[in-house]
């Protein structure tokens, strides 16, 4: 990006900075009366604060409890077993299962300064421990990232710039591209996957440990064209037994990929066959599925199992020709993620290692939304106007507009994007909390980048 898209960037991203931290708090509110957690009603006024025990370290390393006491929830987001105590708060969760979760009331107490950690021998020293502060510094649950600490508006500015100019920033690994298949001699285009853990790069500096397809996040993405022969041979080198279902594809119910109901669970080392013909879905002349684990999901997925599969090309509706939508410049699959080792993030990065993307003024793209995350998304694209032409590889019978698209779990949207005005557009999930906070942009942005 020239100096001058970058200098856009950061001023579009103070003003809405004060905006975010407005709604955010409001978000705060809704989200503490909508947790549930508390016994009684009385209960139902105290804050709940996060902890999430990661690989090897505790985020955030300093949380903050307010002197009236909270609901502490302890979420295991690694791939492995943890604990947590803190011994002077009365606090000692023996062990916490990979993607469990266990909320513990923290008593009213006397403000002061206390040490946590992971009791798992050797986690400790690994970098598993924190501060616990007691103390009305806020709370610590409002935004991935903040550090907590009071800024001037100055300092402020100046971290949010330092960040918007880091990016497009670089980091090792792409996931989503396009795997090339083996053609058989019957014609069967075979595609050759493989479930291992790897260290994944989210965004500059920061590994975490990743559940993948091929080593990367999202996996691979499989094309194919109505009427193909398929194969997808997977084999499971997960220290834990998986399987992969064809979400939103037509296939053969013993190859839907969920054990143990239509296929024996594949357990590690071992190598499973998934075998159809590619169908376009119903009323629809392509497809717009995913692949991803069904086996364990609330963690394996999350933690990066998901991939895009897509059969044929959808087609551009007649309607919106006269609108200058003639041809398709680019396709872009973007998969949504909140949650797991990967945590908030589009194609398996966080901004600002997410990729931007470029178009030439009055260029058409075609973007696949998919969210493979546990919550919905809102995802807004700043400046071009789209048109949903469909849903869950659907064509819609009349496009919908919209700058704002709430996509769900599981939900799948199919979205033009003409590029109308040239500049540098920010392109993020409209929840506050997923996208920018005092230190700047973080987690679920990208940017769209009209050229002249
Ligand atoms: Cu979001």
């Amino acid at each position: 990006m020239s100096k001058n898209d970058t200098r856009a960037l950061s001023i579009g991203s103070f003003a809405v900075a004060v905006v975010a931290m407005f709604f955010a708090a409001m978000l705060l509110i809704t989200r503490n009366n909508d947790k549930g957690t508390a016994a009684t009603p009385a209960e139902s006024s105290v804050e709940t604060v996060t902890l999430n025990l990661a690989s090897m370290k505790l985020e955030p390393a300093e949380l903050t409890i307010p002197p009236a006491g909270a609901n502490l929830k302890v979420v295991n987001v690694d791939a492995q077993v943890h604990a947590l105590v803190i011994p002077d708060l009365g606090v000692n969760i023996p062990e916490l299962q990979p993607g469990a979760s266990v909320t513990v009331k923290i008593a009213k107490h006397a403000e002061g300064t206390f040490e946590m950690w992971c009791s798992v021998a050797g986690h400790k020293d690994a970098g598993m421990k924190g501060t616990v502060i007691v103390g009305t510094g806020g709370s610590s649950m409002d935004h991935t990232g903040s550090t907590g600490a009071t800024m001037t508006w100055q300092e402020m500015d100046a971290q949010m710039l330092k960040r918007a100019q880091a990016f497009p920033a670089k980091t090792a690994g792409h996931g989503g591209d396009r795997l090339e298949p083996t053609v058989q001699a019957d014609g069967t285009k075979q595609f050759d996957l493989v479930a291992k853990i790897v260290q994944w790069e989210v965004e500059p500096g920061k590994f975490v440990e990743a559940w993948t397809y091929n080593g990367v996040v999202p996996g691979p993405e499989i094309h194919v064209n109505v009427g193909d022969k398929v194969r997808i041979v997977l084999k499971n080198e997960l220290p834990e037994s998986t399987s992969l279902h064809l979400h939103g594809i037509q296939v053969p119910n013993n190859m839907d990929g969920v054990d143990p109901y239509t296929q024996p669970p594949t357990i590690p080392g071992d190598t499973f066959t998934y075998e159809f013909v590619a169908k376009a879905g119903v009323a629809s002349t392509f497809a717009t599925g995913i692949y991803h684990s069904h086996h364990d999901a609330q963690k394996q997925i999350p933690n990066g199992m998901f991939g895009a599969i897509t059969i044929g090309e959808p087609g551009i509706p007649d309607v919106l020709k006269p609108m200058g939508y003639t041809s398709i410049a680019k396709s872009v699959n973007m998969v949504l993620n909140d949650s797991g080792t990967i945590g908030l993030s589009l194609n398996g990065k966080s901004f600002p290692a997410t990729e931007p993307y470029t178009l030439k003024k009055d260029e058409v793209m075609l973007v696949n939304y998919y969210n493979e995350g546990l919550m919905g998304h809102p995802m807004h694209m700043h400046q071009p106007m789209g048109w949903v032409i469909a849903k869950d590889g659907v064509p819609l019978l009349t496009p919908m507009p919209t700058d704002t698209l709430w996509v769900a779990p599981g939900e799948r949207y199919t979205v033009l994007y003409k590029a109308i005005e040239p500049g540098v557009w920010a392109w993020h999930c409209h929840i506050l909390t997923h996208a920018e906070g005092e230190q700047g942009m973080f987690g679920m942005v990208t940017a769209l980048i009209v050229e002249q």
